[in-house]
């Protein structure tokens, strides 16, 4: 592969050969200005997004203790991976907690709330990834199990069943959820260098999700991953992310396809083959994560002000 480019002024194209994982998205050029505002790629700003992040709650009037952010996309996207590296980035080193690669099926099969700790400060988030069994062709996910993790009536751990969807029936079904139990805001994790050739069967299951979600005005961003594959300046320099034409290209892609403003969809590379952390992954993943945490306390705040409107009186929600 060609050196990176990261220090020249001029646009430079690289061309990739062929891969069968690929799509068309063959070019890519380094742009002189950023085609999207971004702090500094340094020590300072991973800092100040950490602390912002370790400091973050919902506000209080919700009642809620942690934001829920549900995670979701095909299989293989990379959503036990950005669980892992939010997680690496906070403990100090790679981990990998949740089980991730490359399966045939997907490789997550539990519904998982994971917790977050910073080892630093020793405090745990007050933000919960909520992983997902990944969307399948030959497996349609059942709208009535999306609209039950939406709405909190899905249990931590809960095992899921592609030929037997989850009911109100289902064991540790959770029959009166509070606020605090349903998801507060979702990311769905898209393959950036697969846009092109996603199955119109997975996107008719994220359309299908899409209308529950905006049925429950929960707000809705994209993760796109694995960038590094789609422009190899970024593989080799992260925080060029922002410099990419090709990355752009996804971006603005992704964006049409989804039906979701430019600014919705934040471009991130997760940890996988990296073993030691690199400032400028952690800055693009710990600002995709609190940008996704400003939006759950949009929803949370505008809830609040549903249930007094509806009650006449502000109704808490405890946990
Ligand atoms: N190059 C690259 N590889 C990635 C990235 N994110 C994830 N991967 C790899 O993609 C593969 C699948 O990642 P997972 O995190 O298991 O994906 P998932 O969405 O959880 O998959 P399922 O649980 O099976 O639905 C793994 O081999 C990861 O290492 C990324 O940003 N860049
Ligand atoms: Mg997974």
């Amino acid at each position: 592969m060609s050196k990176t480019a990261q220090n020249s002024s001029k646009p430079v194209v690289f061309v990739r050969g062929p891969d069968p994982n690929k799509t068309k998205m063959a070019e890519s050029s380094l742009l002189d200005k950023p085609w999207r505002k971004l702090p500094k790629f340094k020590a300072e700003t991973a800092n100040k997004l950490k602390e912002e992040l370790v400091d973050y709650g919902p506000d209080s009037e919700t009642g809620v203790t942690a934001a829920n952010i549900l995670l979701i996309g095909q299989i293989g996207a990379g959503k036990s991976s950005f669980f892992n590296s939010v997680n690496s980035i906070f403990r100090g080193k790679i981990t990998s907690k949740a089980r991730s690669g490359s399966f045939e099926h997907s490789l997550t099969t539990v519904y998982r709330k994971y917790n977050v700790k910073d080892h630093n400060s020793g405090k745990t988030l007050k933000i919960r990834l909520c992983d997902t069994r990944g969307l399948e062709e030959e497996f349609t996910i059942d709208p009535q199990e999306i609209s039950h993790i939406l709405d909190g009536n899905v249990p931590d751990r809960y095992q899921f069943n592609p030929s037997a969807p989850f009911t109100t029936e289902t064991f540790g079904f959770i029959r009166n959820p509070h606020l605090g139990d349903r998801i507060h805001c979702v990311a769905f994790v898209l393959d950036g260098s697969t846009i092109d050739v996603i199955p119109e069967k997975i996107l008719k299951q994220m359309k299908a999700m899409q209308s529950r979600m905006n049925q429950r005005n929960i707000p809705q961003v994209v993760y796109l991953t694995k960038l590094d594959k789609v422009c190899p300046m970024v593989e080799e320099h992260a925080g060029l992310m922002f410099h990419s034409s090709a990355v752009r290209e996804a971006v603005d892609k992704i964006a049409d396809v989804m039906g979701l403003p430019r600014g919705f969809v934040l471009p991130i590379k997760n940890y996988e083959s990296e073993t030691i952390l690199d400032q400028n992954i952690d800055i693009l993943i710990l600002k995709a994560l609190k940008q996704t945490a400003d939006f759950a306390d949009d929803y949370m705040e505008e809830q609040v002000e549903k249930m007094v409107a509806e009650n006449g009186q502000g109704r808490k929600e405890k946990e």
